[in-house]
Order: C-alpha cells, then sequence, then structure tokens
C-alpha cells in the first residue's frame, strides 16, 4: 500500500486532519488501534472553540453541531458560595460551542465514511520507520502484517501512543507538570444545573458544572490522586458537589444515576520540537492540558490547522510550511498552557498550600470580578485566541 499522508490515530485529530487532506485532495490512510465503538465510548471535552468550530464547518461535519450544539455567550466563577459573570461577547465578542468530544468524534466518522476515506480499525503494534528518509508504517491485524509507504507521518496518537516516542530522546525536549489532584466527572441524564458553565473554587476543592444538552449534565469535582472511582458512590458525588457549588444552585441541582463515572489525572506536558524528518506530531501525542481551561481538544484543532497548511502548500510546491509548522503550533500551545496552568492554580486546593498562597487565589479571583480588564484577558483565552 502506499499514501501521500499516513495518519497514526483516529481520534479527533487524526479525523479532522484526514477529512481536511481528502478535501484538499491529499489521500491519507488512518490507523487507529481501537475499534470504532471504543473511541466513540470515550467522554471528554465539550467546549468548542470558533476555530475549531469553523474547521469542522470546513471539513463538512459541522451540520449536527449547528443543529444541537449551543453557543455560550459566558461562563460563571464561584468562590466559597459567591458567583459572578465573565461575558465573553462583552469582553472581547466571542463565544464558545458547547458539543461533546464525542459527538465530534462520531460527525468526523460518518464524514470520512461519506468521503470514502481509509480508516483502518484494530491495527496493532503500529511502528514508524525510516522517517528521515522513505518513511514507512507497518502494523497487524487479524488479515496478518501490513507495510504503508508513505510521503508524511502525521502521529496524532494520543499522550500513550508510539509517535513521540519515534522522535530520539537526543532530540527531545519535554517539559511535565503533574498536579496533586485529578477530576472525577459524571455524566447524567439530568437537566444542567444552570445554562451556562459554573467553575467553582471552595475550600473543600474545585468543582464544574458543565453540560452535553438540555437533558444531559457533565459534572467534575477535585478529587485527591489516591482517590478510585469505585470509591465515589453517586450519593457521595452529588453531596461533594452540591457542597461546593453556590448554595442557590445547590438548592436547584437535579440528581440522577450516573451513566459515566471516571477520574482523569491533571497534567500540563509539552515535547519539542514537534517535527522529525517526515513526522509531524498532532494534538494530544504532543501536549497535554489540564482540562480546566478546556483547551485539550482545541489545541488539537489548532494543530490540525497549521499541519493542513503546511502540507497542502508543500503539495504546491511550497516547503515553508511544513518546516514552520513546529515553530507556528508551539507558539500557541504555550499560549494555552499558560492560561490552563493559571486557571488551574486559581481555582484548585492544593495539599499544603500556605495561607499567603491561598490569599493569593482568593486575590486573583476577586480581581476578576472587579476588573473587565482582568475579564477581558480570561474571556480572550478561553474563547481561543487566533490561530
Ligand atoms: P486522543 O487521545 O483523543 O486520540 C488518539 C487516538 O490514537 C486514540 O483513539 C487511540 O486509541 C489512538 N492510538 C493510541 N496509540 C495508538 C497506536 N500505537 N496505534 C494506533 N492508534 C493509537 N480536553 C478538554 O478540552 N476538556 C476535557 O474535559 C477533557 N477531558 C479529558 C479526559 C480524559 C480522560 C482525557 C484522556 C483527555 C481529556 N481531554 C479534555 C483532552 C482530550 O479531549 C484531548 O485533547 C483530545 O482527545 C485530543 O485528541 P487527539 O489528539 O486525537 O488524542
Ligand atoms: C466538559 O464539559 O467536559 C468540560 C467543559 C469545560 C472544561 C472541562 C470539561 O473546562
Amino acid at each position: 500500500m502506499r499514501t501521500q499522508v499516513a495518519i497514526i490515530g483516529g481520534g479527533p485529530s487524526g479525523l479532522l486532519l484526514s477529512q481536511l487532506l481528502n478535501r484538499a485532495g491529499i489521500a491519507t490512510v488512518v490507523l487507529e488501534r481501537k475499534s470504532r465503538d471504543y473511541v466513540l465510548g470515550r467522554i471528554r471535552a465539550g467546549v468548542l472553540e470558533t476555530g475549531l468550530v469553523n474547521l469542522l464547518r470546513e471539513a463538512g461535519a459541522g451540520a449536527r453541531m449547528d443543529r444541537e450544539g449551543h453557543l455560550h455567550d459566558g461562563c460563571h466563577l464561584a468562590q466559597n458560595g459567591r458567583m459572578f459573570r465573565v461575558d465573553f461577547r462583552e469582553a472581547c465578542g466571542k463565544q464558545v460551542m458547547v458539543y461533546g468530544q464525542t459527538e465530534v468524534t462520531r460527525d468526523l466518522y460518518d464524514a470520512q465514511d461519506a468521503m470514502g476515506a481509509t480508516v483502518i480499525h484494530e491495527a496493532e503494534d503500529v511502528a514508524l520507520h525510516d522517517l528521515t528518509g522513505s518513511p514507512y508504517v507497518t502494523w497487524r491485524d487479524a488479515a496478518g502484517e501490513h507495510r504503508l509507504d508513505c510521503d508524511f507521518v502525521a502521529g496524532c496518537d494520543g499522550f500513550h501512543g508510539i509517535s513521540r516516542q519515534a522522535i530520539p530522546a537526543s532530540v527531545r525536549t519535554e517539559f511535565e507538570k503533574v498536579y496533586p489532584f485529578g477530576w472525577l466527572g459524571i455524566l447524567s441524564r439530568t437537566p444542567p444545573v444552570e445554562d451556562e458553565l459554573i467553575y467553582a473554587a471552595h475550600d473543600r476543592g474545585f468543582a464544574l458544572a458543565s453540560m452535553r444538552n438540555p437533558a444531559l449534565s457533565r459534572y467534575y469535582i477535585q478529587v485527591p490522586l489516591t482517590d478510585r472511582v469505585e470509591d465515589w458512590s453517586d450519593e457521595a458525588f452529588w453531596a461533594e458537589f452540591r457542597a461546593r457549588m453556590p448554595e442557590d444552585v445547590a438548592a436547584r441541582l437535579v440528581t440522577g444515576p450516573s451513566i459515566e463515572k471516571s477520574i482523569a489525572p491533571l497534567r500540563s506536558f509539552v515535547t519539542e520540537p514537534m517535527r522529525w524528518g517526515k513526522l509531524f506530531l498532532c494534538g494530544d501525542a504532543a501536549h497535554i492540558v489540564p482540562p480546566t481551561g478546556a483547551k485539550g481538544l482545541n489545541l488539537a484543532a489548532s494543530d490540525v490547522h497549521y499541519l493542513l497548511e503546511g502540507l497542502v502548500a508543500h503539495y504546491r510546491g511550497d516547503g515553508r510550511g511544513i518546516d514552520a509548522y513546529s515553530q507556528r503550533a508551539l507558539a500557541r500551545i504555550w499560549q494555552a498552557m499558560r492560561f490552563s496552568w493559571s486557571l488551574t492554580t486559581m481555582m484548585h486546593r492544593f495539599p499544603g498550600a500556605s495561607d499567603y498562597e491561598r490569599r493569593m487565589q482568593d486575590s486573583e479571583l476577586a480581581l476578576l470580578e472587579r476588573s473587565a480588564t482582568a475579564r477581558q484577558l480570561l474571556a480572550e483565552n478561553y474563547t481561543g485566541l487566533p490561530y
């Protein structure tokens, strides 16, 4: 087999890149380790920046999002029971789209099917070869061993994939911060407690009220890294969530059985460079942000944007785009890293934090409540910096 761009990973990065490249007349093959059902069973992000919304429309995969997604003009910040609003439209004239990553991935799979794109599932032992020469990919499945020759490889295989490791350790620089807590998240078929998201800082710990649609709520609470999902009954979750939200919010909370419950660790991670010969890293394969700023999925989208531009230019005879890919992507990544780290540091309770550090957190929130300029800076970052 031969193609122009081999894409490792059939999550949102890989599928969006494949869809956009094919629409530009560039052939791809996507190699995904898991089954389609497994990929679509993951519950992850929920907030889409305008950049991603526009890319999905450009990819011909935005129709259901436009029908079923919800545009939000702002969000709420709460501190030990007091709540104030950040008005994105007033602060920076932008909005966010609330539409689950699971649905984005489903829409991309449907668009890939409609296009007749090649997505190979349950590809085992994927390996990358000759990345600085004539690259090719090998894998194994029920039918046996396979080889795919290509011009380029896009490593869209997430944090635990193989692509990042294909870049020699002597070339790679990794930057990491692991946070001393995780997020316990649940999905429940209940009406969201508020029309917009609520990020709540509380002495008991952080909590987030989000949603997928008017009948499906997505809620999170900060938990110690030592907690396991089985430690948390639904009742215990609801009681703790209520305790961290303002009283009027807690009073109107509708609870119900969880249909998904999981704990995600929080880390900030970046690997540099994002290119090695004919290999380009994209999305979680290259970076991880704590979900506080809702940047993970959205950074994957801006990587796809830069890589798409570079590859399209290359096939038209101009190699500057792919040469600049890593630098362009990292410039935006580090801004999102800063924002996600800053919001996480402000909103969570850190074990062993000094009284001074706690006062700094209170002061950051007080500044946001008081200053339209501070809210504008938060709104510009939350709704997404320009590509
Ligand atoms: P993904 O990890 O989504 O996809 C990579 C794909 O590659 C997977 O399908 C995997 O099976 C496949 N793969 C891996 N190794 C392979 C191999 N060797 N061969 C072939 N295929 C391979 N972001 C937010 O903005 N908000 C959130 O609330 C949020 N919650 C999250 C919760 C969890 C538990 C996790 C892990 C992430 C969360 N994220 C969140 C971030 C998440 O949304 C990512 O940013 C997003 O999935 C990035 O998409 P991809 O880069 O495609 O990586
Ligand atoms: C979600 O709805 O899953 C969500 C929303 C905003 C975040 C993180 C997660 O910052």
